[in-house]
């Protein structure tokens, strides 16, 4: 069946953002909307005869019935198979797996990732090329292009099939099957990581906790830490999947993970806590008491992957976005292994590791991962720690006070500035901008400004170039400031405030983030006039 678009696409406007497109629930419902989106994708793609596409999402309100339309749109555009986790679930790391273990051409991911869901929140959709990584900016382009231009879509007169029974379900020239969402997965993480070493850990006694957030990660952590590892069922908290997400925010972070937080600083903490978000591919790594940023996460992970069996013969090279602290650029120069820097998002680091030119790559945002599949991966660097700890035989904390010991610690802050007016947002923007040639060489207390520009980034691999990837401002010392509008947020803007001091001291080591970063948090105020353009005191997010 063909349905034809009356005028333009009620899409036309829509630029997909750094993670597909993500937008409320309700825009998705409008007659057509997610049609012409998945259509744009399908037209993108060369559809070769046999072909098989994965599909599952993160379980947020609308995914079911998006996945029966998307079933019936492959049929129509001439897909053999429709790979689909059962009860429409995949996390996205999953998701990758799949794509990459049974060689689709590429999956189609439904996810608004750490986003709310629920009938007035939030939906996303984005597609995963065939290496299992989300499509780089010449495929989003060229979706975004088609989205403006098409005039009808595809649609084959199909039943619902049922997604909770797992199985093959075949009609004339098409088929679906129906996975187990968990099982290829929980095997690979298994053929990673030392299991016997960390079921060992469990069985001395070392308690964890792992909050799933009422997202996607529920079913797969049941599957790996309490039937595959050992550890009791308490060691789990909101690992049923909901299509809310209990009504929460599903970001591992320390304003909206509280419930654990709280766990954490109480009287009652684990050895060990880590929560995901929405969609799985994020990751929060909390010791007794103790907070462990993302940034020196991604360093400790590298400096200790050795332990890893998967890594056992060493790293080929690291990645980090910009935003993301230099603490593994350390490690990286110590273990003499090249470190790149990419823009903020997973797709850039796709082609460093389909070139094999690095092994583990990670942002601040509670993203880390690494060659195994092409997304980040939250389960991964929670098993990856627990690994670490199990051949160290040392706390989270003693952990990091070592690595900062040996290496000097990037004290790192992110200050989130959510649902700003996009006009005051660009204000502030624009002011920065106007200032790239007279802030260099000016003195800000002890800190001296060496460099202030946009970043742009040549692709080492296919020399694609990305600019306006956020605003630096490079101080002599090596300390830095950055400024980013998000790309994810669905409503109004979010800038984000980036800080960052290198302090070799050990000293200082004890000092809260906060506390130590307290003289940068004031040249931002000042450079930027954020207060006097948004009327902005505090931000609503500190990480
Ligand atoms: C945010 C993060 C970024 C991450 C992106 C997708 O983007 O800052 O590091 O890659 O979310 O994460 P932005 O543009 O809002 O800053 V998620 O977990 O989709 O998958
Ligand atoms: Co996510």
């Amino acid at each position: 069946m063909l349905v034809s678009l009356v005028n333009t696409s009620p899409f036309s406007d829509q630029k997909p953002g750094t993670s597909g497109l993500r937008k409320k629930v309700k825009i998705f419902q409008q007659a057509h909307y997610l049609e012409n989106f998945v259509q744009s994708i399908f037209n993108t793609l060369d559809i070769p005869k046999g072909a098989v596409l994965t599909l599952g999402g993160d379980g947020r309100y609308f995914n079911t019935q998006a996945i029966q339309i998307i079933i019936k749109m492959a049929a129509a555009n001439g897909f053999a198979k429709v790979l689909v986790g059962q009860g429409g679930i995949l996390s996205t790391p999953a998701a990758s797996h799949v794509i990459r273990k049974y060689q689709t051409l590429g999956g189609v991911i439904l996810s608004a990732s750490h986003n709310p869901g629920g009938p007035d929140e939030d939906f996303g959709i984005k597609y995963n090329t065939p290496n299992g990584g989300p499509a780089p900016e010449k495929i989003t382009e060229a979706i975004f292009a088609t989205s403006k231009i098409i005039q009808q879509y595809k649609l084959q007169d199909l039943p619902d099939i049922d997604l909770n029974t797992i199985g093959l379900v075949q009609f004339d020239g098409f088929a679906v099957e129906v996975i187990d969402p968990v099982r290829d997965y929980a095997d690979l993480m298994e053929s990673m990581f030392d299991f016997v070493a960390i079921r060992h850990l469990f069985a001395g006694g070392f308690s964890i906790k792992f909050d799933g957030m009422h997202a996607v990660t529920g079913p797969y952590a049941k599957e790996l830490f309490l039937n595959r590892l050992g550890a009791p069922e308490h060691s789990l908290m909101n690992c049923v999947v909901s299509e809310t997400f209990g009504g929460g925010h599903p970001d591992p972070n320390l304003t909206y993970a509280e419930e654990l937080v709280k766990i954490v600083y109480g009287a009652q903490a684990p050895d060990f806590a880590a929560a995901s978000d929405g969609d799985g591919d994020r990751n929060m790594i909390l010791g007794k008491g103790f907070f462990v940023t993302p940034s020196d996460s991604l360093a400790i992970i590298a400096a200790n992957a050795h332990l890893i069996p998967a890594y056992g013969s060493g790293l080929s090279g690291v990645a980090r976005s910009m935003p993301t602290s230099g603490a593994v650029d350390r490690v990286a120069t110590k273990m003499q292994i090249p470190c790149f820097e990419t823009p903020t998002g997973w797709k850039f680091f796709g082609n460093l590791m389909d070139a094999n030119k690095v092994t583990l790559c990670g942002e601040e945002s509670f993203g880390t991962g690494s060659n195994h599949v092409r997304e980040k991966d939250g389960l991964w660097a929670v098993l990856c720690w627990l690994n670490i700890i199990a051949v160290k035989k040392q706390s989270v904390e003693a952990i990091v006070k070592a690595h900062w010991a040996e290496y000097g610690r990037n004290v790192y802050s992110r200050h989130d500035y959510e649902g700003i007016p996009t006009e005051q947002a660009n204000a502030v923007m624009a002011h920065l901008k106007s200032q790239f040639s007279t802030l260099p060489n000016q003195v800000f207390g002890r800190y001296q400004v060496a460099q202030c520009d946009d970043f742009s980034y040549e692709d080492p691999v296919d020399g694609s170039l990305s600019t306006g990837q956020g605003i630096r401002l490079l101080f002599k010392c090596g300390s830095r400031i950055v400024f980013r509008l998000s790309g994810t947020g669905t409503e109004g803007a979010t800038i984000r405030i980036y800080l960052e001091a290198y302090e070799p001291d050990t000293e200082q080591h004890h000092l809260d983030a906060q506390v130590a970063l307290a003289e940068m948090i004031k040249i931002a105020a000042q450079v930027s006039l954020l207060v006097e353009k948004t009327g902005r005191t505090t931000p609503t997010v500190i990480t």
